[in-house]
């Protein structure tokens, strides 16, 4: 099979009491590798066998809809595991520190931007920020299991920061209080892989 489910560089309680290990379990267990498996599916005998899904991204819209919605899965639950860690979040001191001053006014504004992202997302989707083409970081959200690597989606750049507000990333603690669990996500933000993603993008 050609795409496999990374495994997470921590156990599933370290992010406790910000992110659940009973959910962690299950998003990356179970709805992860429903992503996986449903790729994998739509995969066999076709071209993408062979590509990266950051390509096969790039090139949604010459897919089916079953490769865009797993293949989005894939993609953004990969980078979403990255991006957090235990023992991290709080304000960021590094290159893209620098950069959210720069370009998007300061970490308090990129707060109130990004989380309001996530919350005004309606239904299932992702927050975003990313690094447009001119440089410059940007904060949106897509729908669904878009991502901004899409050529069909509205909103495009290399993602370096993922927050998940479907439903299943937090009901099991929150229930239906996304703020909440927004809020608890700064919290476990690895800001060190953050720079790291936008050390590489911009270079
Ligand atoms: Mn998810």
């Amino acid at each position: 099979m050609p795409f496999e489910l990374p495994k997470l560089n921590y156990a599933f309680d370290a992010l406790e009491p910000n992110i659940d290990a009973k959910t962690m379990e299950i998003h990356h267990g179970k709805h992860h590798q429903a992503y996986i498996n449903n790729l994998n599916a739509a995969a066999a005998n076709s071209e993408i066998e062979n590509m990266s899904i950051e390509d096969i991204c790039k090139s949604i819209s010459k897919y089916p809809m079953s490769v865009r919605n797993n293949g989005g899965g894939h993609f953004n639950h990969s980078l979403f595991w990255t991006i957090m860690a235990p023992n991290s979040g709080g304000i960021p001191n590094n290159e893209v520190a620098k950069a959210i001053e720069t370009d998007l006014g300061g970490f308090e504004k990129f707060k109130t931007d990004f989380s309001q992202a996530g919350a005004t997302r309606f239904g299932s989707g992702w927050a975003w920020l990313c690094i447009k083409t001119d440089g410059k970081l940007c904060i949106c959200s897509t729908p669904n299991q878009d991502n901004p690597l899409m050529d069909i989606s509205e909103c495009k750049g290399i993602p370096i920061l993922a927050m998940d507000v479907w439903e299943h990333a937090y009901y099991l603690n929150y229930q239906n209080r996304r703020p909440d669990y927004m809020n608890a996500f700064f919290n476990v933000i690895n800001w060190n892989k953050v720079n790291e993603l936008y050390l590489i993008a911009k270079h």
